[in-house]
């Protein structure tokens, strides 16, 4: 009996996927460049298992039931469009090709048209959920040639997660979009969890709370609003205790990693001009962590006063409990924002509501909090911003003071909170009827003559002053990006 799907890239997303699509009846021809990784996985993981092991791609491909379908889980970029150049050949027309790893979108969008013209369909599935959702249910983010979706769902939807009985794997959109959904996705991880950082640091440094201490009130605050996968590991590590007894979180070196899905979020937001403050401070906060040495230079030449926090501990942590909330509802308005602009710019139709949902469970940023998102889109379809829906705005008025004190709390004890404060700073600048960009726009044309709008002429009129007197009549190109 022939394969139902092969699977290229045995490293801990491809194994635990094609574990996954055994559990589920599925029977998977598995190949990996480096062979012994392939022996290893057959008598190990999958031994007592119908996956079928490989050692070509013409193998692979010939053990497959037609059409065929083959996914890819490797390293994103080059490795990518070095197996697709190898398979194309070795298909058919109607073949599909899946890469499930995080690529970058736009190089999905030249993949699934390229492949369309050779009558291969292809789709760029974001995966998200680690090791454990690659075994047991990711959410999936499926976008590319949409000819090829009913081939793929049966058996994407079954190995996906489930929330009340519904799959967290639906078509995206067209090209490029599930892995754009899921660049997404992973900047508002790394908004999570940098906000989860600040809590931490504030709670430790700031309030001289120990680990049990703080696992204590993270374990408490997975029962409320700010119930989450994040929150709930992060009590768990907080508890976690080295040979010698100590938390072991305490001897971790603080220099963050990064493989690059938030920067490619960042970037986007700056090409597409929509803020994104927060996500773009939780990838600055990694680089600033990895500048270790120079840190530590930098603490000897410019040491903090160290403060003792007076106040009342217990509505402290209350307050940063809502700074937590309030960041985080900014860090997704932002980051919807952006899909929504994301949507109109490359020619998408994107369903924010059902996004919200393929979060819900799988997935790293997995929390109940979605289920709200969910809400405010089915309510309106065309929410211009989350931070505009009757539920959100309550609860941004009702965390707003402790949001602030949290930030307050941060300035005096000189402990960075670049999340929380620049979340506070959106924020008030979004809910800001008139900026200071008055005076930014008379700037630029004093110096340049890129002229300015005014508040008593209709907009498109564009105006400029010789603010010297000697300057000419000549205006620069009026023009934005
Ligand atoms: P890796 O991202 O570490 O990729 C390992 C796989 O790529 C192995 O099969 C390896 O083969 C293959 N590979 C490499 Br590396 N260079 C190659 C080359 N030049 N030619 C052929 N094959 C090559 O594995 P992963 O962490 O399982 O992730 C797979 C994909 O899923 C990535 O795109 C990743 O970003 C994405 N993803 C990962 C996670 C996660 O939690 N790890 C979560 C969600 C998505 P070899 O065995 O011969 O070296």
């Amino acid at each position: 009996m022939k394969a139902n799907i092969g699977l290229i890239g045995l490293a801990v997303m491809g194994q635990n996927l094609v574990l996954n699509m055994s559990d589920h009846g599925y029977k998977v021809a598995v190949y990996n460049r480096t062979a012994a990784k392939t022996d290893e996985f057959l008598t190990g993981p999958a031994q007592a298992t119908q996956i079928i092991a490989t050692y070509s791609l013409q193998e692979l491909v010939k053990s497959l039931e037609s059409p065929r379908i083959v996914m890819l889980m490797v390293k994103a970029g080059e490795v990518v469009d070095h197996y697709i150049e190898q398979l194309s050949p070795l298909l058919q027309a109607g073949d599909v090709i899946i890469d499930g790893g995080n690529s970058l979108f736009t190089d999905t969008n030249r993949r699934t048209e390229a492949l369309r013209k050779k009558n291969l369909r292809y789709i760029g599935a974001g995966v998200s959920g680690g090791e454990e959702g690659a075994r047991h249910g990711p959410s999936i983010m499926p976008g590319g040639n949409p000819d090829a979706w009913p081939l793929v769902k049966p058996i994407l939807q079954a190995i996906s997660a489930k929330v009340d009985y519904e799959p967290c794997c639906q078509w995206v959109g067209d090209a490029g979009a599930g892995h754009y959904v899921k660049m997404i996705h992973n900047g508002i991880e790394y908004g999570d969890m940098q906000i989860i950082c600040e809590a931490y640091q504030l709670m430790s440094e700031g309030l001289g709370l120990s680990s049990d201490q703080m696992q204590a009130i993270f374990a408490q605050w997975n029962q409320g609003k700010l119930s989450s996968y994040l929150i709930e590991i992060t009590a768990n590590i907080l508890s976690y205790k080295d040979e010698d007894g100590s938390p072991l979180l305490d001897k971790i070196l603080d220099t963050a990693g990064q493989k690059g899905t938030g920067k490619w979020t960042g970037i986007n937001a700056l090409e597409l001009g929509i803020p994104l403050t927060l996500i773009g401070e939780s990838v600055f906060a990694r680089c600033l962590s990895a500048l270790k040495e120079e840190r530590v230079t930098a603490a000897k030449l410019l040491p903090k006063s160290v403060k003792k926090f007076t106040g009342d501990q217990k509505s402290m942590i209350d307050a940063i409990e809502d700074a937590l909330y309030a960041s985080k509802i900014i860090s997704y308005a932002q980051g919807f924002r952006l899909m929504r602009e994301a949507a109109k710019e490359y020619n998408w139709t994107l369903n924010y509501g059902d996004i919200a949902l393929l979060w819900r469970g799988g997935c790293i940023i997995r929390s109940g909090f979605l289920n709200n998102i969910k809400q405010a889109y089915s309510a309106n379809p065309a929410l211009e911003n989350l931070l505009l829906a009757e539920f959100f705005v309550k609860a941004m008025q009702q965390a707003s003071i402790g949001w602030r004190r949290t930030v307050i709390l941060g300035v005096e004890m000189s402990i960075p909170t670049p999340s929380f404060s620049s979340a506070l700073a959106y924020y008030d600048g979004y809910r800001c009827a008139r900026l200071p960009a008055n005076l930014l726009q008379a700037q630029r044309d004093y110096f340049g003559a890129h002229t300015y709008e005014r508040t008593d002429k209709p907009r498109g009129e564009f105006f400029h002053t010789d603010w010297t007197g000697h300057g000419g009549k000549t205006a620069s190109t009026t023009y934005n990006i």
